[in-house]
């Protein structure tokens, strides 16, 4: 079965990467999460009892995961995100990430860490066991984590 299949290069240009004020995608990698990483990705909610279709949808196809670092990295990317019910973020600003580009509390596009520690432990999930060849890095060390 022959599916004709196209290609297009696609860029984020240093400047869009930096738009949001200021950060620095230090580290980067698209993939595909397993159901066993996204679980312990989201533990804290495991008793949820949105935890199954949570998993399921981060888990269903590629996520592009990013360490995007800057002073107060972690309360500033929560604040560009907005709330996690995207109407509330539109209620909020429509410049916020969940407004412009989520569509409901499950699908609200993107994550951010809720903590230093949490972030630590979720970088460590997400890119602890990677040689540094696998991993686009700006900083050149994984060394930090
Ligand atoms: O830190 P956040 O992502 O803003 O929010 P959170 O840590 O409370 O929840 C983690 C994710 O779980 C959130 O991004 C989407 C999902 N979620 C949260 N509350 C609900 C939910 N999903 C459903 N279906 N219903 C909820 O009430």
């Amino acid at each position: 079965f022959f599916f004709p299949r196209q290609h297009t290069l696609a860029v984020i240009k240093p400047d869009a990467a930096e738009e949001q004020k200021g950060f620095i995608i230090s580290h980067q990698k698209e993939t595909i999460l397993s159901k066993e990483v996204a679980e312990e990705f989201y533990t804290e909610h495991k008793e949820r009892p949105f935890f199954d279709q949570l998993v399921q949808f981060i888990s269903s196809a590629p996520c592009v995961l990013l360490v995007l670092s800057k002073e107060n990295a972690v309360e500033d990317w929560r604040a560009a995100m907005g709330p996690t019910d995207p109407d509330k973020a539109k209620e909020t600003s429509p410049d916020l990430l969940r407004a412009r580009f989520g569509s409901d509390i499950l699908h609200n596009a993107v994550h951010g860490s809720s903590s230093e520690e949490q972030a630590h432990r979720e970088i460590q999930l997400m890119f602890g066991d990677q040689s540094s060849e696998q991993v686009t890095s700006s900083e050149g060390e994984m060394a930090g984590f």
